[in-house]
Parts: structure tokens; C-alpha cells; sequence
């Protein structure tokens, strides 16, 4: 087989980058380990930004996301018994974000994919990249028994935290940046009412808790565990009675709780590797970088990565010209640490740390305390929160 680029990965980054490259004329097959179900089972983030949106629409894959997604104008922290509201389009001149799953996301991508004829190989196993350096790279994998080889111009390494790409380039090359979290998320998915309109992120003494919503019926909630503790440990009762202790009694008396559908746990870290180009091998998303869930920044930054790279490629393929793939490890790394500095500071600010009454804890009443009065610092968590600019 030949193509010009192999795009290893068919989720979000995967599949919207290569609907992008055949829009302008460049072909791609995207090899997918997983069945489609599978990837369509898995239940993550929930929140885009407006240039996140603008490419699913340039994707010409917009339309039941702007249908069925709501429109965001703020969220709510909640500390200390009260709230403060973060007026996302009053103090960034407008802007909003948009209230909807990846996982009708990542649908809606292969339905795209599927109306263009995209080739998508799912159960792909063994996917190795060679000669990555040279001027021909080739893609090795197994699929339904037999071994095949792509060769092509370029890789794309949008396979995640777990691929393969990121480790096909040498150690000596990659620089990996980590700090990983003393805790972990517990997520449900239930089809109750959410607790407000709007985002509530909470902090109290016995930790995070965060509201969310995928419609006015499902909810979706997670709080803060320890990251040792088994999923089997968290029933449903244990679950919403942990939730409703976390939050302000006047959204906790009208919590609408009811069986989970869905239940997960996820560990939080921020990891980024560099450079995010090995030859013609290229990262994009969760393959190079994780932030910590709390700035709803993941799959926003696996989009603006596809947005550079999708330009480079087009670039590349339009005038012969090397400058913007020879630019995008740095372009997109600057955004990156930029996202990744306030998923941190988000995260700081709303979980346990060290336990109450730790100088830490202390610390971030202080933080929630200047932020509830100060609008310079509303302005701020805003401004990152609907996205920077790229
Ligand atoms: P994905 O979604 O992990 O897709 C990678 C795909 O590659 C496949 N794969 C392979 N394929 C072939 N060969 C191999 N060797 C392969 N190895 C892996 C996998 O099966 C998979 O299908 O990465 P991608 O496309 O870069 O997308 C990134 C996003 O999924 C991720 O950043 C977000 O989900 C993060 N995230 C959030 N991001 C937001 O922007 N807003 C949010 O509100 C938000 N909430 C979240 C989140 C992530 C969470 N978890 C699960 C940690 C909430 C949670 C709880
Ligand atoms: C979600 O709805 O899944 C969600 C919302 C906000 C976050 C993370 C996840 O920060």
C-alpha cells in the first residue's frame, strides 16, 4: 500500500486531521488498534473552545455539534460554602465555550470520514514506524492475520499516551517533562439532572468534586480519590453521598441522583515530550502531551496541534515548501506549555493536596479568596479558560 500520510491513532487528532488533509487534496489511511465501538465507548472530555469548534466546522463536521451543543457563558467555583462565577463572556469581550462530549465528537468525525470514503483500518496490532529519518519512511502492521507495509511521505503520531509513535523516537532525542498527581478522578455518567446550568467546580476539605453535563437528562460528574483505591470500592450510593458532601448545601439539597451508566477512573498527570517531530514522524495530542482534566484543556490542545499540522502539511504539499513542518514542534509546544501551566494551576487551586489544615490548604483559600474578589484574576482564569488564540 501508498499513501501520502500514515496517521497512527483514530481518535479525535487522528480523525480530524485527516479529514482536513482530504478536504485540501491529501490523502491519509489512519490505522486504529481499536474497534470503532470501542472508541466510541470511551466517555471523556466535555468542553470546547471556540477555535476547537471552528475546526470541526472547517471539517465540515460541525453541524450536529452546533445543533446539539450548548453554549457556555460561564462556569462555578465553589469553596468555603459559597460560589463565585466565572463570567467567561462578560471579561474575554464575548467569548463562550461549547458543552459537548467527545464522544459525539469523535462520532461525528467518523461519520465525515465515512461520507469522503476516508480509510480507516480498525484492530490494527504491531504497528511499527520505520526509517523515519529518511525520505521513505514505512508503516508495518498486522490486520485480520496478515502483516501489510504503507509506505509514505510523512507519520502522524496521534495515538495517545499509550502508543506507539512517541516511543519509535529515540530516547536520546526525547526530553519528557512529568509531574504526576497524588490522586485521581472517579467519573459517573448518569442520566439525571445536572446540578445547575452552568460547570461547578468545587473544593472543600475532603477534596475536588466537579459538576458537568452532556444534556439537560445525562450528567456527569467526578470527584478527587485516592489514586490507590479500586473502582469496585465506589458504589453508586458511596459515590453520590461523597459528591453531595463536597459541594455547597444549596446545590447539594437538590442533587438528582439515580444509577450511574457509566463509571470510570482516570489517574492525573501532565506529561510533555519534546520535540514533537522525529524526521518525518509527527505528534499531535495525547501522543505528546496529558494535562490534568481540570482546565477541560486536552482535547482542545489535540485540536490546535491538528490545526498546525494539518497547515504544514497542506503547506508541504502545495508549494514543496518544508517551513511550517520544520516550524511546528516549536509553534505547537508554545500553546501546549501554556495550557499545561493552567491545567496545573487549576488543578492546585481546587484539589487536596497535602490534607486540611496543611500550609498548602491554607494556601489555597488564600488563592480562591483573592480570586472570588479580584477581576484581574477572573479575567485571567477566562482568558485561558475559553483558549488562547491560535
Ligand atoms: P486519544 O483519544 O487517546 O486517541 C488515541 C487513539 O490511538 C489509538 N492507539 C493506537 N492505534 C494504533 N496503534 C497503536 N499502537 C495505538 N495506540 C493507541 C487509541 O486506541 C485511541 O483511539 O488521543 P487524541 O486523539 O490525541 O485525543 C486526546 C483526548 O482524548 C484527550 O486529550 C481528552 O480526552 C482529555 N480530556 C479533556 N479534554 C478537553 O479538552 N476537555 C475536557 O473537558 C476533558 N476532560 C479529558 C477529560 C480526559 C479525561 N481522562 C479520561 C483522562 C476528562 C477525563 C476524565
Ligand atoms: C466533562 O464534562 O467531562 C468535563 C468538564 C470540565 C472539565 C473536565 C471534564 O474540566
Amino acid at each position: 500500500m501508498k499513501t501520502q500520510l500514515v496517521i497512527i491513532g483514530g481518535g479525535p487528532s487522528g480523525l480530524l486531521l485527516s479529514q482536513l488533509l482530504h478536504l485540501a487534496g491529501v490523502d491519509s489511511i489512519v490505522l486504529e488498534r481499536k474497534s470503532r465501538a470501542y472508541v466510541l465507548s470511551r466517555i471523556r472530555a466535555g468542553v470546547l473552545e471556540q477555535g476547537t469548534c471552528d475546526l470541526m466546522r472547517a471539517a465540515k463536521a460541525g453541524a450536529r455539534m452546533d445543533r446539539h451543543g450548548k453554549v457556555h457563558a460561564g462556569f462555578l467555583t465553589a469553596f468555603g460554602g459559597r460560589t463565585a462565577r466565572i463570567d467567561l463572556e462578560g471579561l474575554t469581550g464575548g467569548k463562550t465555550v461549547l458543552v459537548y462530549g467527545q464522544t459525539e465528537l469523535t462520532r461525528d468525525l467518523y461519520e465525515a470520514r465515512d461520507q469522503l470514503n476516508g480509510t480507516i483500518l480498525h484492530e490494527v496490532d504491531d504497528v511499527e514506524l520505520n526509517n523515519l529519518t529518511g525520505e521513505t519512511p514505512f508503516v508495518t502492521f498486522s490486520h485480520n492475520g496478515e502483516t501489510h507495509r504503507i509506505d509514505c511521505d510523512l507519520v502522524a503520531g496521534c495515538d495517545g499516551f499509550h502508543g506507539v509513535s512517541r516511543r519509535s523516537i529515540p530516547n536520546s532525542v526525547r526530553n519528557e517533562y512529568e509531574k504526576i498527581c497524588p490522586f485521581a478522578w472517579i467519573g459517573v455518567l448518569s442520566e439525571t439532572r445536572p446540578a445547575g446550568r452552568e460547570i461547578i467546580y468545587s473544593r472543600s476539605q475532603a477534596g475536588f468534586a466537579l459538576c458537568s453535563m452532556r444534556s439537560d437528562t445525562l450528567s456527569r460528574y467526578y470527584i478527587q480519590c485516592p489514586v490507590t483505591d479500586t473502582l469496585e470500592a465506589w458504589s453508586d450510593d458511596r459515590f453520590w453521598s461523597a459528591l453531595s458532601a463536597r459541594l455547597p448545601a444549596s446545590i447539594a439539597d437538590k442533587l438528582d441522583t439515580g444509577p450511574s451508566i457509566q463509571k470510570n477512573m482516570a489517574p492525573l498527570r501532565a506529561f510533555i515530550s519534546e520535540p514533537m517531530r522525529y524526521g518525518r514522524l509527527f505528534l499531535a495530542g495525547d501522543a505528546a502531551h496529558i494535562v490534568p482534566p481540570t482546565g477541560a484543556k486536552g482535547l482542545n490542545l489535540a485540536a490546535s496541534d491538528v490545526f498546525y499540522l494539518s497547515n504544514a502539511v497542506i503547506e508541504f504539499y502545495k508549494s514543496g515548501s518544508e517551513t511550517g513542518l520544520d516550524a511546528y514542534s516549536q509553534t505547537a509546544l508554545a500553546r501546549v506549555w501554556k495550557a499545561s501551566r493552567f491545567s496545573w494551576f487549576m488543578t492546585r487551586m481546587l484539589h487536596n493536596f497535602e490534607g486540611p489544615d496543611s500550609f498548602d490548604d491554607r494556601l489555597q483559600d488564600a488563592q480562591l479568596d483573592y480570586m472570588s474578589c479580584s477581576k484581574a484574576q477572573q479575567t485571567a482564569i477566562a482568558e485561558n479558560y475559553v483558549g488562547l488564540p491560535f
